[in-house]
Formats: structure tokens, C-alpha cells, sequence
């Protein structure tokens, strides 16, 4: 069964924050959840496939060898709310692995329309799973979620494929304290972290061959050009990835390769950027396996169980509320 509700009023929310990082004075900066528009959303998953690219491959191999371990320990009936469920491939293996004990309710929670309805496609024909999707924000839908349980059942919230180290690290805290305010003890967090890894490897991965991420990146701007009416000539800018050695994070920037102006009508807005000046995209943070041990407790949470790829360094941790 399928089902969506729709939380945000997407456009006007859009053309504020975009106006908000591209009038700052000091470094210019995007919300790298509007990179997952549906091209952007399809790139992510070319990304995905490349072979600088491991992370995903990652997640999805621990989650297929180790789903009814991590499962084993929530006792059932079992909820399951994803946060960013992309195209909720990975989820497949936890899904399965509850339906073996129960019939499971899936709550894919997710900004991007595109990614929701190729997650409801890709995960529709599992037996005994019913999928209502959040078109939302995060914390939005896993309160409704959360709201909507019945009595005795437990939610099993899963944060997959290093998307906390999309925030920084102050915030992804706080976000990770959101998370369990909105839950009941006993109620569980499954938490990937991508793991710290040499720079140039990092670097290979955030800036391929084949220009997909490239593209995943300048992708924005003609989202800016179609849905805010702006005028970014792609050819005026160049994708970059570094790696911020003391902050132990990927950033991705979009680089201008002239002094230009902008106007963003939607937005009433016009920006200004001198050669080689940059728009912050992303952060990547890398992690130590040992961090969502400590993150845990300062976020209500207690750290029950761990698993690392072999291949690619990435770790799922099991958290529960306390
Ligand atoms: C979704 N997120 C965890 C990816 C990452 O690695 O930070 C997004 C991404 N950006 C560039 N490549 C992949």
C-alpha cells in the first residue's frame, strides 16, 4: 500500500535560503538538500555506482550480511522511519528481516518528491510491508510518525549512508537530540558514518573521472535557474572537492571562474562573485569508528552494537533511547 503526505511549502522555502547563503558577505553558501531535485537524485545514484565512490556499496554490504542482527535485539511490533530513504535500496535487507518476525509499517521520510516516489517503486513489492511516505523535512515527519503509533509499538528510525555527516558536527548532534526527543525509550537509531579514509582517496571519491559528481553539483545552479528564474551560465563555473584536513570533512564548492552578477528573480535577490570566489555546496564529515559511542549519550542515546565494512571503511551504529 502506498500512501504520501505532503508537509512543506517547497519554492518559497527554497527561494529564502537560497537567498540567505548568497547574500552573505563572508563565504556564500547553498543547503546541500537541494542538491536532490529528480536529476540531482539520479545523479546520486550514477554516484553510487562509481568506483572512486565505495560508500554506498558500503552501507548496502553491511546491511545485507548483518540485517537480522541488527534487527534481532528491537523487540517487535517494529515501525521502521527512514530518514532521506533516496531510493531506499539499501533498506530492502532491514525490511525483509523484520517481515520474517511481523508485518512492517515503512515510513520513508524524504524532502525530494523524486527520491520518495523511486523509493516507493524500487520497495512496493515486498510482501507483508505497507509504505506511507512524508514528502517532509527530517524531524517533520518523523514526528507525524511518531504521533500516528499505536500503543506497545516500537520505532526503528534509520539514518543510513553517512548522511549526519552532511551536517556539521555541533548540528548533527543536536539533530541526532531531535531525533530523541520524538522517541520513547526503547525506541532505536540504525546511524551510518562514513570513516575517515587517506585524503586522496577521499578526494578521488568527491571529484570523479567521469564528471558525475561535477555534475551532481553544478545540477543546483539549473535548479536555481529553473525553479527560481535565475541566469548562472554553467560555463562560468567549475565544481571543487577538498579535503578540510582539521574540520576531518569533504567539502564540495562551486567555484566562479569570473567577477559576475546574478539576478534570481524569484528570489528578488541579485548575487555578486569575484574570480574564483566559491558557493559551499556540501560537507562530508568523516568519522572515527569510536564517535557514535561518544555522539550516543550526549544525544539520549546508548551505543548497542557496531558494525565495519572490510572494504570500505563505514560503520552502521545501533543506537537506543535511553
Ligand atoms: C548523501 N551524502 C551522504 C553523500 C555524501 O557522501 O556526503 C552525498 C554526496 N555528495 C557527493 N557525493 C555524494
Amino acid at each position: 500500500m502506498l500512501t504520501r503526505e505532503i508537509l512543506t511549502d517547497p519554492v518559497t522555502q527554497f527561494a529564502e535560503e537560497v537567498r540567505a547563503g548568497l547574500s552573505r558577505h563572508s563565504q556564500k553558501e547553498l543547503p546541500s538538500k537541494y542538491l536532490y531535485d529528480a536529476t540531482g537524485s539520479a545523479l546520486f545514484e550514477v554516484i553510487s555506482l562509481l568506483p572512486e565512490y565505495g560508500l554506498t556499496r558500503a552501507d548496502a554490504r553491511i546491511l545485507r550480511r548483518h540485517a537480522g542482527e541488527i534487527t534481532s535485539g528491537i523487540s517487535p511490533p517494529v515501525i521502521v522511519a527512514e530518514l532521506g530513504s533516496g531510493s531506499g535500496k539499501k533498506t530492502r535487507w532491514i525490511l525483509e528481516a523484520l517481515t520474517r518476525r511481523q508485518p512492517t509499517t515503512y515510513h520513508p521520510i524524504e524532502i525530494s518528491p523524486a527520491a520518495l516516489a523511486q523509493c516507493e517503486r524500487e520497495l512496493d513489492h515486498l510482501a507483508r510491508v505497507s509504505i506511507v511516505g512524508f514528502e517532509a523535512e527530517y524531524l517533520d515527519g518523523l514526528r507525524r510518525v511518531a504521533a500516528g503509533r499505536k500503543p506497545g509499538e516500537r520505532i526503528l528510525v534509520l539514518f543510513l549512508g553517512s548522511s549526519i555527516g552532511n551536517f556539521d558536527r555541533c548540528p548533527g548532534e543536536r539533530f541526532l537530540t531531535g531525533v530523541r526527543q520524538t522517541l520513547n525509550p526503547g525506541d532505536a537509531l540504525l546511524l551510518g558514518t562514513d570513516l575517515e579514509k587517506p585524503a586522496p582517496r577521499l578526494i578521488e571519491a568527491y571529484a570523479d573521472a567521469l564528471g558525475v559528481t561535477a555534475a551532481f553539483n553544478l545540477n543546483l545552479l539549473v535548479r536555481i535557474n529553473r525553479e527560481l528564474g535565475a541566469g548562472f551560465d554553467l560555463a562560468q563555473f567549475r565544481h571543487l572537492a577538498l579535503y578540510n584536513a582539521p574540520e576531518r570533512r569533504v567539502e564540495m564548492h562551486l567555484q566562479s571562474l569570473a567577477a559576475q552578477t546574478v539576478t534570481i528573480p524569484r528570489a528578488e535577490f541579485s548575487v555578486r562573485l569575484e574570480e574564483g570566489e566559491t558557493i559551499w555546496t556540501e560537507s562530508s564529515h568523516k568519522y572515527r569508528a569510536e564517535e557514535p559511542f561518544e555522539m550516543a549519550p550526549r544525544s539520549g542515546f546508548r551505543c548497542d552494537g557496531q558494525w565495519i565494512d572490510d572494504e570500505w571503511p563505514f560503520a552502521e551504529s545501533l543506537l537506543t533511547a535511553v
